[in-house]
C-alpha cells in the first residue's frame, strides 16, 4: 500500500495542553508520526511519497474561508497581543450568547472558532495543518489515478474539526476534505468510517444534512468521553441526510467482542449503501493502553479489523487520526493496514 508522509508534521509542536487543570506536554505530539512511519518502513508496507501542494480551494470545499483565515493568522495575532503562552480559548458563546458576528479581539475569535480548550495554537500549527491536508489530498489523488488503496499519514489529525471549528487536536478535517475530493471527481457516494476512539463530531456535522456521504462512527459514549456533546445513537442525520449518519457509542471497558460486532454492523450498512469509495478515519486510541481512552483493543485486534474492512472490497483511503500510546501507535496503525492487505 502507498503511504503519503511529510516531515512538516513536526511544525505542529505545541508545548502546552490544558489537561486536568494543568498545562502539560500535548498527547498529540510529533513523535507519534515518527513511530508510524518507522513501522511502515519496518514492515515494508510499500512506497512512501511526499505530498504535493494543493490549492486552498480543495479545503474551502469543506471549511469556511473566514475560519481558514483565522487559522492562518491566529498565532501572529495572539503573539502581537502580548500574551506569553500559547493561544488557548477561554470564553465561548454558550447558551443564549450565540452571535453571527465574529469578535475583533483574539480572545473572542478563539472562543468563536474553538470547540475545546485543550488544543493550544502555536507557531507552525497552521503550516503543519496545511501540510497534513496536502498529505490526505495527495493520497486521494493517487487513488483517482488508479491506486486501489492508500495510507495518508496525516498529522495533525482532523476529525474533530468542523467547517468553522477547531479543537480535539484538529484544525482541518483531512478525511472530510478527501471525501469531498472523491465526490468532486465524479463519485456518487462516499462512506466515511471513523474508528478513532473519539466521536468524529466535525465529520458528522459537515455531512449531517447530506446523503452523498454516509458517516459512521464507533466511539466512546459521549456521556463519558470527549467530545461529550455529540455522538449519541439517536443522531441519524437531517433533511436529505436523514438515515445517513450512524453512531455506535460504547461504554468504558468495551472489548473487541463488542467493538468488532459494531464494526460488522457498520460494514453491513456501508455495503448496502454501495459507495464508490471508503474513507477510514483511522485513530488507534481504541488500544487497551491508550492514556486518554477507555476501550480494550489489543494489538492483534487491529489486524483483525483491518481484514474486516477489506471484505467490503472498496477503494479505501486510510487517514491517520488519533492514538496516544506512543510506543505502540506504529504497530497498531500498521496492523490495520496489514490486516487489510491480508498479511
Ligand atoms: C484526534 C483525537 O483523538 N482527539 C482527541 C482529543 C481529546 N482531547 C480531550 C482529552 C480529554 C481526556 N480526558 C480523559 C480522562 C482520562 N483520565
Ligand atoms: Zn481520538
Amino acid at each position: 500500500m502507498l503511504t503519503v508522509f511529510t516531515e512538516n508534521h513536526a511544525l505542529r509542536d505545541a508545548k502546552t495542553e490544558l489537561y486536568g487543570g494543568l498545562l502539560v506536554p500535548p498527547f498529540e505530539c510529533p513523535v507519534r508520526a515518527e513511530h508510524v512511519i518507522e513501522r511502515v518502513r519496518e514492515v515494508k508496507l510499500g512506497e512512501i511519497i511526499a505530498p504535493r501542494n494543493f490549492d486552498i480551494e480543495a479545503v474551502t470545499r469543506i471549511h469556511d474561508a473566514d475560519f481558514i483565515r483565522f487559522l492562518e493568522t491566529c498565532w501572529e495575532e495572539w503573539s502581537a497581543s502580548g500574551y506569553e503562552g500559547e493561544a488557548i480559548p477561554t470564553c465561548w458563546p454558550a447558551r443564549g450568547m450565540q452571535q453571527e458576528r465574529v469578535p475583533h479581539h483574539i480572545d473572542g475569535k478563539l472562543g468563536h472558532y474553538a470547540m475545546a480548550a485543550e488544543t493550544s495554537i502555536s507557531n507552525g500549527t497552521w503550516e503543519a495543518a496545511r501540510a497534513s491536508v496536502d498529505v490526505a489530498l495527495t493520497a486521494q489523488a493517487a487513488m483517482r489515478d488508479g491506486a486501489r488503496e492508500a495510507f495518508a499519514l496525516c498529522r495533525p489529525p482532523g476529525h474533530h474539526a468542523a467547517s468553522d471549528m477547531f479543537g480535539g487536536y484538529c484544525f482541518i478535517n483531512n478525511a472530510s476534505v478527501a471525501a469531498q475530493a472523491f465526490l468532486d471527481q465524479g463519485a456518487a457516494r462516499v462512506a466515511l468510517l471513523d474508528v478513532d476512539f473519539h466521536h468524529g463530531n466535525g465529520s458528522q456535522a459537515i455531512f449531517y444534512d447530506r446523503d452523498d456521504v454516509m458517516f459512521l462512527s464507533l466511539h466512546g459514549d459521549p456521556s463519558d468521553a470527549f467530545p461529550h456533546f455529540l455522538g449519541y445513537a439517536d443522531e441519524t442525520g437531517q433533511g436529505a441526510g436523514e438515515g445517513y449518519n450512524h453512531n455506535y457509542p460504547m461504554g468504558p471497558g468495551t472489548s473487541f467482542a463488542t467493538w468488532g460486532a459494531a464494526l460488522e454492523d457498520a460494514c453491513q450498512k456501508i455495503g448496502n449503501y454501495a459507495p464508490d469509495a471508503l474513507v477510514v478515519s483511522l485513530g488507534v486510541d481504541t488500544f487497551e493502553h491508550d492514556p486518554i481512552s477507555f476501550f480494550k483493543l489489543s494489538s492483534d485486534d487491529f489486524k483483525r479489523y483491518g481484514a474486516t474492512i477489506a471484505q467490503l472490497n472498496l477503494p479505501t483511503l486510510f487517514i491517520m487520526e488519533g492514538g496516544y500510546a506512543v510506543e505502540e501507535i506504529g504497530i497498531n496503525a500498521v496492523n490495520v493496514l496489514e490486516g487489510y492487505e491480508g498479511r
